[in-house]
This record gives structure tokens, sequence and C-alpha cells, in this order.
């Protein structure tokens, strides 16, 4: 997928009027942390450029990608109204890469078809690190902000 040209609609601070008592979850894998934490400020600074209150913001850490399931499991059972996943998985020389990204993404799925509100997918799954670098604030955007409007945008859907 050719980040570049990503098709999101453009959205105004109109599109989201009333987000004051909105709360978000937001779960990282700590794996890549370098990255997942540039993931992690452009979401929240994009939630909060749009109103969700900083307080309302929900961050919890997870060893790697794999744990993000548990991680949004458990945060679904609290009072939220939407869930972003951030993690990275990076390309090695084994197939650990296919498990993980495989699992993280039917996992993910799987919670968007159980529970009672949205779970956005924001993991980056590059064949280097360059490519994520590019997707968490480089010449890609930000994954991070990205995410952020889907969950506002999932708020409004729902
Ligand atoms: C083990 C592993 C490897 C090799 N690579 C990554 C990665 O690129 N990104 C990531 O988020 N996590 C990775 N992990 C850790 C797994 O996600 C998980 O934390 C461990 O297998 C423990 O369940």
């Amino acid at each position: 997928m050719k980040s570049s040209s990503q098709n999101f609609t453009k959205i105004t601070l109109e599109d989201f009027p009333n987000l004051k008592k909105n709360k978000i979850g937001i779960v990282v894998s700590e794996w890549n942390k370098d990255i997942t934490s540039n993931l992690l400020n452009g979401a929240q600074e994009k939630l909060i450029e749009f109103g969700i209150k900083n307080e309302n913001i929900k961050i919890s850490w997870v060893p790697g990608s794999f744990e993000l399931v548990y991680g949004c499991k458990e945060l679904s059972k609290q009072n939220l109204d939407a869930i972003i996943a951030i993690g990275c998985v990076i390309k090695g020389e084994t197939d650990h890469y296919d498990f993980i990204c495989n699992a993280v993404s039917n996992g993910i799925m799987q919670l968007n078809i159980s529970c009672s509100i949205p779970v956005i997918f924001c993991v980056l799954t590059d064949h280097n690190k360059n490519q994520s670098l590019d997707r968490s604030g480089g010449k890609f955007g930000n994954k991070g902000a990205e995410a952020a409007i889907a969950a506002l945008k999932m708020i409004s859907f729902k």
C-alpha cells in the first residue's frame, strides 16, 4: 500500500463539534518503541486538536504487538468510546513477522465483531525500519494521527 496516496476524506473541526465528554483508549506496544511513541504522539495530538480532553485519553502499554489484542480486550471493559491499537512489526529473517501480523490483525478484527466499541488498527507492518520511520512522522505522515481520525469518525458513526 502506498501511504502517500492514502484516501482519507478531509475533515474539519466542525465535523466533530462536541467531543468534550468522549473517552478514548490507546494501547501501545513497547516493541519498536521509538516508532510506536511517535505514533502515540501523533494520535494524542490529533485527538486533542479535535476536542478530546487529555484526561479522557487512557494510554496503556503492552510488551509487543502480539499483546495488543489482550490489552484492547481489557480496555474494552472500561467506559470508553473507541480504542486505538498502536504497534510496529518489522520484518526480520524468520517467519515471526507473519505470525504476529496475522495474529494481531485477526485479533483486532475479532474484537470489532465482539465489542460494542470500535477498535482501530494502527499497526505498522513494514519490511524495514525506514518504512516505519516514513509512516510515523516522516515523509508519509503519521499513521497515529490517521488512526485518531478513524476513531473520531467511528464515534460519529455510532
Ligand atoms: C518477538 C517479536 C519480534 C521478533 N518482533 C516484533 C516486532 O517487530 N514488533 C512487535 O510489536 N513485537 C515483536 N515481537 C514481540 C511479540 O509481539 C510478543 O511481544 C512476544 O512474542 C511475546 O508474546
